[in-house]
This record gives C-alpha cells, structure tokens and sequence, in this order.
C-alpha cells in the first residue's frame, strides 16, 4: 500500500493556527512522525485559510522537505495555491487533485504536465457526483482518456472513487468496493486512492469502521490510501492484510514490524 500520512491539515484544531502562525517545530515534527510510521507521502492542505492559502502551502511545502525526504501530496482544489507548491518542491509530487470539471481540468493539467507530477483524479465533472459504479466508471473513463492523450502515464494517475458517509447513504460502502473492482480491471496500470474517513462521518469509533473498510478496499484492489500514520491498530490491520493478500512475499515487511514491536496485538 502506498501510504499518504493525512495529518497536516488545516481542517485539523492542532494545525491550523500552527500553519497560521508557520510554526515550524510543529509541522516538522507532524511530518517527521509521519514519515517515521511508514507514510510515503505527506499529505499537505491549508484549505481553510482561504487567500493565505497559496503562500501558506508553499511554506509547508518548504518546512516538511527542509526534515523529511519524502514526496508531498499537494491537497488543493486551487490552482494558484498548487502552482506555488509544486514550483519549490523537491522530487516527483502527487498533485492532489485534478477532475472532469471544466474549471479544475483546464487549470491542474498544465501544472501536471509542466512539473511531471503524478495526480489524484476524482471521478467527477460538471454533472457532480456519480451514484451508482457504472456512472463514476464512465466518467473516470473519460478522464483517463483526457489525460492519457495528453501524456499522463497511466502509472503516474490515482483514480480516487468519493466515500459518502455511510450514515447518509447505507449503500456507500458497498458501492465504493464495486467501483474499486471496475477500476481495477479498467485502469491495471493506474493506482486506486481512497480517504477513508469519510465513510464513518457521523458514527460514533470511527476508527473501527475506518480500519475495516481500509481491509475490504484492499482487498477489492485499492493500493493508496489517506490516512494516519500514527494509529498504530489501523497500521497493524493494514500489515496484516498485505500478506492476507500476498501483496507481501514471505511476509517480510509484517515479520521486520513484528520484530520491531510494531504491530499492535
Ligand atoms: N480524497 C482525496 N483527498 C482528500 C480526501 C479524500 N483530502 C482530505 C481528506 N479526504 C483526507 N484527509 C483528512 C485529514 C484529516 C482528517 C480526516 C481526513 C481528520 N479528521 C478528524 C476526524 O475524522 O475525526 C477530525 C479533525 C480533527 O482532528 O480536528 O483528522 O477522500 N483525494
């Protein structure tokens, strides 16, 4: 699984004012933490902060490379505020994300292209969100073609299918599983990213349905998720699974975190 650490969100009580204040130490340390729990990427959004936005996401861009060797996930529907952090980042970013929609589309593939990032698709366009798999297939087939025909290498694209709480809407969960499946045998060379604590919203432990629909999504063939590094239950499951799923050859990884004292009972 490639693993994108969520924590650094202005949308969390602890990070806003400490990227409104460029709290350096915190945001180095929250990124640190991350990458040390096995976080491939950091996940990098200060979407509340509305027109300090773009200066706030290059800062972040710059304080976490400045501590971790690791690529970032740009979190921005903002193509102002992306351009400013893709422009200092160090490496191959994960532009997070582009869409069908007209707007989104014409403004996010041109940083795609110029930077040669890979990128999160969402599976919608100007018609909104899709119900049913079918429809997010289609509409993710239309984006892919729009992107593979203009150089994107499929292997460098995320399909991203939208979580709704389950509390809304029963079915989401059963749905999001289909559409991983469709993904999966459309798009064999692209990735399948989910965050997955939209689907608890509303319930109370949320990290229990969290935890057990991350094991049903990687089983149906998600290989990204968003998440957070630091629960260590959530890690645990996520180990085990991987060599459930032989996706980890003689188990090797869940054996060295074992060894370690990682994973939690
Ligand atoms: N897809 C894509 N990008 C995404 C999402 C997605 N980016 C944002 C989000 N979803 C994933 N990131 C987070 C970051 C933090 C939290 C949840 C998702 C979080 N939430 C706390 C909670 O759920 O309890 C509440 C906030 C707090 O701690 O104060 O921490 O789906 N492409």
């Amino acid at each position: 699984m490639i693993i994108v650490g969520e924590r650094i969100n202005t949308s969390r009580k602890t990070i806003e004012p400490a990227v409104r204040n460029r709290d350096t130490a915190f945001i180095q340390q929250t990124a640190k933490d991350q990458a040390d729990a096995g976080a491939h990427y950091i996940d990098v959004n200060a979407g509340t902060l509305l027109e300090d936005e773009p200066a706030a996401l290059e800062w972040l861009v710059k304080t976490v490379q400045a501590v971790v060797d690791k690529p970032l996930c740009i979190d921005s529907p903002n193509a102002t505020a992306t351009e400013r952090a893709v422009s200092v980042h160090q490496g191959k970013a994960l532009i997070n994300s582009i869409s069908g929609e007209t707007n989104r589309f014409n403004s996010m593939l041109p940083l795609v292209l110029k930077y040669k990032t890979s990128v999160i698709a969402l599976c919608m366009d100007d018609d909104g969100i899709q119900e049913t798999p079918e429809k997010q297939l289609e509409k993710a087939t239309t984006l892919s073609k729009k992107l593979f025909d203009a150089g994107v290498p499929p292997e460098d694209v995320y399909f991203d299918p939208l979580v709704r709480p389950i509390s809304a809407s029963p079915e989401s969960g059963l749905l999001v599983l289909e559409t991983i499946r469709l993904f999966k045998s459309q798009f064999p060379n692209s990735h399948i990213i989910c965050g997955l604590s939209n689907v608890s919203f509303g319930l109370p432990n949320r990290k229990l349905l969290n935890t057990a629909f991350l094991l049903m999504c990687m089983a149906a063939g998600l290989d990204a998720a968003i998440l957070d590094p630091l629960d260590k239950r959530l890690m645990s499951l996520l180990a085990a699974g991987e060599v459930l799923l032989n996706r980890d050859p003689f188990a090797e990884t869940y054996i060295a975190l074992a060894r370690d004292g990682k994973l939690e009972a």
